[in-house]
C-alpha cells in the first residue's frame, strides 16, 4: 500500500507488540467494506437491520461497561506535567507507553490487524491532516469509514511525509479497570485500550481532531474547537456562517441542522449544516476566521432525536448508518429510542439485548448515550461549502451550556478578550456522553475541558493571541443558554428551530442592524429585537429569559474565583483583568 518509511516502521513496531494473525489495509473500497460488514454480522459484532426500511443500516451493542467516554481514564502524556496543565490527567510518556504496550501485548493474537489510513478534512487540502489508525475491531473500521475519509487516496496523499498521527486501538478484554486513552502530542501518537465505545476508539475524532489538533493548532496559529458550524441563508440569498461550542449532548447536532420556524421558512430563510461537533479554524487570506469541519460523518446522540426535534438528523440516520446501543424492534427489525415517538415497540430487545416491552417497562430501552453514526452526505441540509477545502468565513462565535439559572438566553460580549473570558467560564450540567453523574454543574471552558490536549491556561492565552492576530476582522463572540427554567422547573425557551430567532439577533448585531442594552455581563437584546411572532413565548417570559439576576451573578463570581485558582500562574493576565472588570461592573 505504501513505501513510506515512517509508516512501515511504526506498523512493524505495533505488529511486534500486538502479535496479530494477519494484517489488512483498509483501501476505502465499497467491496472491502461490504465484506467486513458481512464478517462482522457473522461474528456478532453488528446486526443487519431491515434493509427495506433502513437500507445499509446496522446495530451494535457494546459491553454495558463501555458506553461513554471515560474522562477519568483519558491522559495527556507530555514530558512535563505542566505541559498537560491543571485540568488534564497526566502521565509521563515513558510510563504510559510501557503500561499501554504492556496491556496491548499479544492482544491481537488470532485476530486481524486493520490499518486505516484516514484524513481529517478534504485530502490534499492544506487545511487537512492525516492519521493512521490500527484496530482489531471491524466495528471501529466501519465507523471510521463513515466518520472520516479513508483509504488508498489518503496514503497516496501522505507520500513519504512523516507528518501524520499514529493511533493504536486494542479492544483487549473491554476491562474497565484497564481502560485507558492516552495521547502523546509531542510524538503525534494516540493509544486506546480496553474500549470499543466510539468516543474512545474513533481516534480521528476527539483524540486527534481535538486533543492532538489543539496542541498542533497552538504551535501553528489556528484553533481546533468543539464547535458546530452552520450557515444561515437570509431571504436575499446571502449566507452567513457561525460556529458554536456547547458541551457534549447539549444539542449541537440539533442546532447544526435546525429547521426554521414556519414564519422564517415563508420569508425564505434556510439553514445549511457544515458540521455538528468539530471545527478547525484558521485565519484566511482575507484576514477573517475560516472554518472547516474535519469530519465526514455524524456521531449523534439518538435519544431525543425525533421528527419534531430534528427531522434532518432522522433522515440522515435512515440509511447507511450504524446504530449503537438503541432498542431493536423485533417485529420489523428496526430501531427505537426514547423520544423518537410515543409508540415504543412491545416486542423488542433493549440496548443490552434483553427482552423489552416499551409499553410496560419502567427501564429505558436505549442507553441515554446511544448513538447513530451516519455519513454527512445523507444530511438533507448539508451546505455545499462542506466540500470547500478553504472552509467558510465565520461571522460569529457562540458559547453556551446547559444552565437552569443565572445565564440569560443570549448576550453579546464587549470584545474579543471579554468573549474569551466568557468562554473560559462556561459551566454546564453534565450529561451521559461521559461516564459519571449526570446533571452536576461542571466547569467546561469553551466546551473543551475534556478535549484540550495541552495546558488549558496556555490554551486561553492562545485564544487571546488569535484575537490579536485577527484584529478588527475578529468575529463577535456571544453566549447563549437554551435551558433556563422557570420556578416550576419547565424550560422557558422552546429551543430547537426556534433558536433561529436568537441567531437572527446575533447576526443583526454583527451587521450593526440593532442596538442592545448594556449590562454588567455584556449586551442583551432589547425586547422588541427578538422576533417572538408565532413562537408561543410571551414578552414577559422573554424579559425573564434575558434578566440578569445580580445575586446569582455574585455567586457565579465566587465560583469563577475558585475555578480560576486551579490555573495558578498559568492563567493569562488578560483573563484575570476581565474577571476583575466583571466584578467591578457587578458592584456598581
Ligand atoms: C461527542 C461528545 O460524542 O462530545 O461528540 O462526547
Ligand atoms: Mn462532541
Amino acid at each position: 500500500m505504501t513505501k513510506n518509511k515512517s509508516v512501515l516502521e511504526w506498523i512493524q513496531k505495533i505488529k511486534n507488540i500486538v502479535n496479530p494473525k494477519n494484517m489488512v489495509w483498509i483501501d476505502g473500497s465499497e467491496e472491502q467494506l461490504e465484506n467486513l460488514r458481512k464478517q462482522a454480522c457473522m461474528n456478532g459484532e453488528i446486526i443487519k437491520l431491515n434493509q427495506e426500511k433502513l437500507p445499509g443500516c446496522y446495530l451494535r451493542r457494546t459491553n454495558p461497561n463501555d458506553v461513554a467516554r471515560t474522562e477519568s481514564r483519558t491522559f495527556i502524556c507530555t514530558k512535563t506535567k505542566e505541559a498537560a496543565g491543571p485540568t488534564n490527567n497526566w502521565w509521563d510518556p515513558e510510563f504510559a507507553y510501557n503500561k499501554l504496550y504492556g496491556i496491548a501485548k499479544d492482544s491481537y493474537k488470532g485476530k486481524t490487524m486493520y490499518i486505516i489510513p484516514y484524513s481529517m478534512g478534504i485530502p490534499n487540502s492544506p487545511f487537512s491532516k492525516i492519521g493512521i489508525e490500527i484496530t482489531d475491531s471491524i466495528y471501529t473500521v466501519l465507523n471510521m469509514a463513515i466518520m472520516t475519509r479513508v483509504g488508498k487516496d489518503i496514503i497516496d496523499a501522505l507520500s513519504d511525509s512523516n507528518n501524520w498521527v499514529r493511533g493504536l486501538h486494542a479492544s483487549c478484554n473491554i476491562d474497565e479497570e484497564n481502560r485507558y486513552v492516552c495521547h502523546f502530542p509531542e510524538d503525534n501518537t494516540i493509544i486506546s485500550v480496553n474500549s470499543c465505545y466510539g468516543g474512545n476508539v474513533l481516534l480521528g475524532k476527539k483524540c486527534f481532531a481535538l486533543r492532538i489538533a489543539s496542541y498542533q493548532a497552538e504551535k501553528e496559529n489556528w484553533l481546533a474547537e468543539h464547535m458546530l458550524i452552520l450557515g444561515v441563508q437570509n431571504p436575499k440569498g446571502e449566507i452567513k456562517y457561525i460556529c458554536a461550542a456547547f458541551p457534549s449532548a447539549c444539542g449541537k447536532t440539533n442546532l447544526a441542522m435546525l429547521i426554521p420556524p414556519e414564519i422564517y421558512k415563508k420569508k425564505g430563510y434556510k439553514i445549511w449544516c457544515i458540521g455538528d461537533d468539530i471545527a478547525w479554524l484558521r485565519i484566511g487570506k482575507d484576514g477573517r476566521l475560516w472554518a472547516i469541519n474535519p469530519e465526514n460523518g455524524f456521531f449523534g446522540v439518538a435519544p431525543g432525536t425525533s421528527k419534531k426535534s430534528n427531522p434532518n438528523a432522522l433522515q440522515t440516520a435512515s440509511s447507511n448508518t450504524i446504530f449503537t446501543n438503541v432498542v431493536q424492534n423485533l417485529d420489523d427489525n428496526t430501531v427505537w429510542w426514547e423520544g423518537l415517538d410515543n409508540n415504543p415497540p412491545e416486542n423488542a430487545l433493549d440496548w443490552k439485548g434483553n427482552p423489552w416491552n416499551g409499553k410496560i417497562s419502567n427501564e429505558k430501552g436505549a442507553h441515554p448515550n446511544s448513538r447513530f453514526t451516519s455519513p454527512t452526505k445523507n444530511c438533507p441540509c448539508l451546505g455545499k461549502e462542506f466540500e470547500n477545502p478553504e472552509g467558510v468565513p465565520i461571522s460569529a462565535i457562540i458559547f453556551g451550556g446547559r444552565r437552569q439559572h443565572t445565564i440569560p438566553l443570549v448576550y453579546e460580549t464587549f470584545d474579543w478578550n471579554h468573549g474569551v473570558f466568557t468562554g473560559s467560564i462556561i459551566s454546564s450540567e453534565s450529561t451521559a456522553a461521559s461516564t459519571g453523574k449526570v446533571g452536576v454543574l461542571t466547569h467546561n471552558p469553551m466546551a473543551m475541558m475534556p478535549f484540550c490536549g495541552y495546558n488549558m491556561g496556555k490554551y486561553f492565552a492562545h485564544w487571546i493571541k488569535m484575537g490579536e492576530l485577527l484584529g478588527n476582522k475578529a468575529p463577535k463572540i456571544f453566549n447563549v443558554n437554551w435551558f433556563k427554567t422557570d420556578k416550576n422547573g419547565n424550560f422557558m425557551w422552546p429551543g430547537f428551530g426556534e433558536n433561529l430567532r436568537v441567531i437572527e439577533w446575533i447576526l443583526n448585531r454583527c451587521e450593526g442592524k440593532v442596538s442592545a442594552k448594556e449590562t454588567p455581563i455584556g449586551f442583551v437584546p432589547l425586547l422588541e429585537d427578538i422576533n417572538l411572532q408565532e413562537s408561543g413565548v410571551s414578552k414577559e417570559t422573554l424579559k425573564d429569559l434575558l434578566e440578569i439576576d445580580m445575586k446569582l451573578w455574585h455567586q457565579e463570581t465566587e465560583d469563577i474565583e475558585n475555578f480560576y485558582k486551579k490555573f495558578d500562574n498559568c492563567l493569562p493576565k488578560q483573563l484575570q483583568h476581565e474577571f476583575d472588570k466583571l466584578k467591578k461592573r457587578l458592584k456598581k
